[in-house]
């Protein structure tokens, strides 16, 4: 029995996303500041074989090109982010005309091409000079944010329909100021939740400014990189209490501030080793919960954890890198155990039903709140045929069962307006490097040419369709 292909509803948005440092190169050019990714990845030891974002896919000059490519694939939307240091080169007093500019034909060349910008704000490369006077651990950086934003706003707010404040602020938090592995590479528990209010806070203070600037029709968004975990054996009390632990630490300390207005009890009493919280002042959690037309989800993989006992050593693997400094601040005891594979380059386990349990759920939780999949996708290691061509099948093999789980997760009832594939092209993965890639477009990193690979002849034929292709 051969079953129908599976239709996505009328007005299901599809597109690609990238970032800024990921993709720009042009560091130094057209008075753009060196930002926290700039310094880390300069620093020995801290991204694989050295790499940095010096040059990445150099967006920046061949932007044009690669908006020709978008709108080959056809591509209804793309989802880029600004970089800040290159529009405040200092993340406070003056703004920089050209790094306007740059964005400004952007935006202009995505409409050409009847292409729909999303823009993020923040997508981790602070300046410089704002992690010089304490980065996000310092409550004004959330205004100089606040700032920042209202001056973008200004800049393509007649052009740009859908804002989204940050990208996975758990990231900027919790692998940047405990793990370390991220920018700006601090091992500070406390700091780490220092980050996290102050970067919802900032969430709140940009969202309303940008709100202020452009008027009811914003369609106003934040993007969150929700942890669906699991415990190691369902029947333990002490397992199941480690994945609300780690719900608190990995996702409410986001969702409670920003959709219900407060902190989780349980998260403060959790963390009350580390921190009192006397950081957030009153009135803040009223001002993170700005109001929000769309939430956005990154989802790659699913993760196993159990409450450690006994004194053998702990496993980590929870998918974020190892720097010998957990990233789940007041969860020492907490073991993120080996998930069973088939597994991407990044050493993530493929697993589409976290995708469904994951929008099904947040649909539930908010089911007023509209949501966008504003991230799925996969690093493999691709080979180029001898014709030129990028064969890669199991990425798009892991695209049509992520897919097949959105509309899964569609039927059942959560209200998901689109998605966006991570990543159009290949680029700087953070700590990786150039190592992982997860385009749909080759980038070669020696002469930096592009090659649309099969999974983006795959997701073309979805958008044309409106309907999951075979395999
Ligand atoms: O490359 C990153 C992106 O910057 C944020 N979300 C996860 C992706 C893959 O690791």
């Amino acid at each position: 029995m051969t079953s129908s292909p599976r239709i996505f509803p009328e007005g299901f948005l599809w597109g690609s996303a990238t970032a800024s440092y990921q993709i720009e190169g042009a560091v130094a050019e057209d008075g753009r500041g060196p930002s926290i990714w700039d310094t880390l990845s300069h620093t020995p030891g801290k991204v694989m074989n050295g790499d940095t974002g010096d040059v990445a896919d150099d967006h920046y000059h061949r932007w044009s090109a690669d908006l020709d490519i978008i709108k080959d694939l056809g591509l209804q939307a793309y989802r880029f982010s600004i970089a800040w240091p290159r529009i405040q080169p200092d993340g406070s007093g003056a703004f920089n005309a050209k790094g306007d500019e740059f964005y400004s034909r952007l935006v202009d060349g995505l409409l050409e091409r009847g292409v729909r910008p999303v823009v993020t704000l923040y997508h981790w490369d602070l300046p410089q000079a704002l992690e010089d006077r304490g980065g996000w651990t310092n409550r004004d950086t959330a205004f100089r944010f606040a700032d920042y934003a209202t001056h973008v706003a200004g800049v393509l707010g007649d052009r740009v329909e859908t804002w989204t404040t940050l990208n996975e602020p758990w990231c900027s938090a919790f692998l940047g100021y405990a793990s370390g592995i991220h920018a700006p590479g601090r091992t500070e528990p406390e700091s780490a939740l220092k980050a996290a209010h102050h970067l919802n806070l900032a969430h709140g203070l940009a969202g309303r400014a940008v709100r202020d600037a452009l008027g009811a029709d914003t369609q106003l968004s934040v993007t969150l990189n929700l942890h669906v975990t699991r415990p190691d054996d369902p029947d333990s009390a002490a397992d199941r209490d480690a994945i609300r632990q780690l719900d608190a630490i990995g996702n409410r300390v986001f969702l409670g501030p920003m959709l219900d207005g407060a902190y989780p009890k349980d998260l403060l009493d959790d963390t009350k080793s580390v921190s009192d919280w006397s950081f957030v002042q009153d009135g803040d959690e009223a001002t993170c919960a700005v109001p929000l037309d769309v939430l956005g989800i990154n989802y790659y993989s699913t993760s196993r954890a159990r409450r450690h006992t006994g004194d053998g050593p702990m496993e980590h693997a929870d998918g974020h890198g190892d720097t010998g400094h957990s990233p789940w601040v007041g969860a020492d005891d907490i073991e993120f155990r080996t998930q069973p594979g088939p597994y991407t380059a990044m050493g993530w386990n493929i697993d589409p039903s976290g995708m469904v349990e994951l929008l099904t759920d947040m649909s539930r939780r908010y089911p007023d709140l509209p949501l966008m999949v504003t991230e799925n996708g996969a690093a493999f290691y691709d080979t180029v045929a001898e014709d030129g061509s990028v064969p890669d099948a199991d990425r798009t093999s892991y695209l049509h069962d992520h897919i097949d789980a959105v509309g899964q997760a569609v039927d059942a009832g959560a209200d998901v307006r689109g998605y966006f594939l991570w990543s159009l092209l290949d680029n700087f993965e953070w700590a990786w490097g150039y190592d992982r890639r997860f385009g749909i477009v080759r980038v070669d990193f020696d002469n930096l040419e592009r090659t649309v690979k099969d999974s983006a002849k795959w997701y073309s034929r979805l958008i044309a369709t409106n309907q999951l292709p075979p395999v």
